[in-house]
């Protein structure tokens, strides 16, 4: 490990040439990914990094660590295998927008149902970059692509809605070229017991470029975006004088100084809470209605997978009456093959 903290993300880096477009948002994720281990000291050794088909699912040949680059839609599958079978590894699935959502949707959901222990990068460019620019399951409504030349009629799908709705335990939401809070996402990820979702608002710089830019651009984002820190007041804007209220069973945004609000009156963000009703309010705020919600959504606890499956696996060992293939074929069962 190197002592100066500022280079010690090298040491996550493969001698692997990065082959994604130059300006792609990928690059900056695996900067980021890359820093969040070298700040949690995790070994090389102890993490895994398992992604299906994309471009962002190129990510794990540019990581010095163990990496599986598997099958369209499929990596959850594959990232569940190889944590039940090394619970001790730190597992990172890097998925994509299509990966997860289209062919993987079925995995995507099961795996936060089961609340395995892994991570799951989901980079949003609401678009196949790989494929030359299909629409995705998260493309907005009416958008034109090849595969949609008279605009999509269809609604996208919000991941944190997804996740939510498949009982998730861990949402979270960044931006491609925000470094700092994605390390603290990712960070917050890691140290989550159970399904982690981070989904990162990724440009497409070749088939679908500034998709995001209406909340992620420098010019407007403080307004158009609200960073959720467990425990504060959910104050946004330039000016920090705006907040999020209750107005019945709604989300609202109000300024704070005008009609009697003051900082006392807005919400506090409470990450832990197990009822997800606020968090899944503040996971599908869009702008221009709302700010859309950066940082953790939702960091609650619930039973492990992986966990719950060793301590059975444990348990039926101790109460079993067999204790090896001798007492297997001396126990005077009879097995019958057909
Ligand atoms: C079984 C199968 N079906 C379709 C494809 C073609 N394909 C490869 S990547 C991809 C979509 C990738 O989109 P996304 O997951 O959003 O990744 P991005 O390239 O945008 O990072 C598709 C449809 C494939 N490789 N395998
Ligand atoms: S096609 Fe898009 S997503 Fe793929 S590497 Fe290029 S810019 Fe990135
Ligand atoms: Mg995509």
């Amino acid at each position: 490990m190197s002592d100066n903290k500022k280079l010690a993300f090298l040491e996550y880096k493969s001698d692997q040439n990065v082959r994604w477009c130059p300006g792609c948002g990928d690059h900056a994720i695996l900067n980021s990914l890359q820093k969040t281990m070298a700040e949690l000291k995790i070994p090389n050794d102890q993490i895994a990094v398992i992604s299906g088909i994309g471009c962002s699912s190129r990510l794990p040949y540019y990581m010095s660590t163990y990496g599986f680059h598997t099958i369209h839609g499929r990596a959850s599958a594959i990232a569940s295998g190889v944590k039940l079978a090394n619970p001790k590894l730190s597992v990172w699935q890097i998925t994509g927008d299509g990966d997860a959502l289209a062919i993987g949707g079925n995995h995507f959901i099961h795996v936060i149902r089961r609340n395995i222990d892994i991570n799951i990068i989901l980079f949003n460019n609401q678009i196949y970059g790989l494929t030359k620019g299909q629409y995705s399951p998260t493309s907005k409504r009416g958008f034109i692509s090849k595969t949609s030349p008279f605009g999509t009629i269809e609604y996208p799908f919000r991941p944190g809605e997804l996740t939510i709705g498949a009982r998730g335990y861990f949402f979270a939401r960044t931006i491609d070229k925000e470094i700092k809070l994605s390390v603290e996402v990712m960070k917050a990820a890691s140290k989550h017991k159970g399904t982690s979702i981070v989904e990162v608002l990724q440009n497409c710089v070749i088939y679908n470029d500034n998709t995001h830019r209406e909340i992620t651009d420098k010019k407007f984002k403080d307004d158009r975006t609200i960073v959720l820190e467990h425990g504060k007041p959910m104050i946004f804007g330039k000016n920090r004088n705006k907040g999020l209220v209750l107005d019945g069973t709604r989300l609202k945004v109000v300024t704070i100084g005008e009609g009697g609000i003051t900082e006392n009156d807005i919400l506090v963000h409470d990450a832990h809470c197990e009822d997800p009703t606020i968090h899944l309010k503040l996971a599908d705020m869009e702008y221009p209605e709302f700010p859309v919600a950066l940082g953790v959504i939702r960091d609650a606890e619930a039973p492990v997978y992986d966990q719950c499956f060793i301590e059975q696996m444990d348990k039926i060992k101790k109460e079993s009456k067999i204790k090896s293939f001798r007492d297997l074929v001396t126990s005077g069962d009879v097995w019958e093959v057909k």
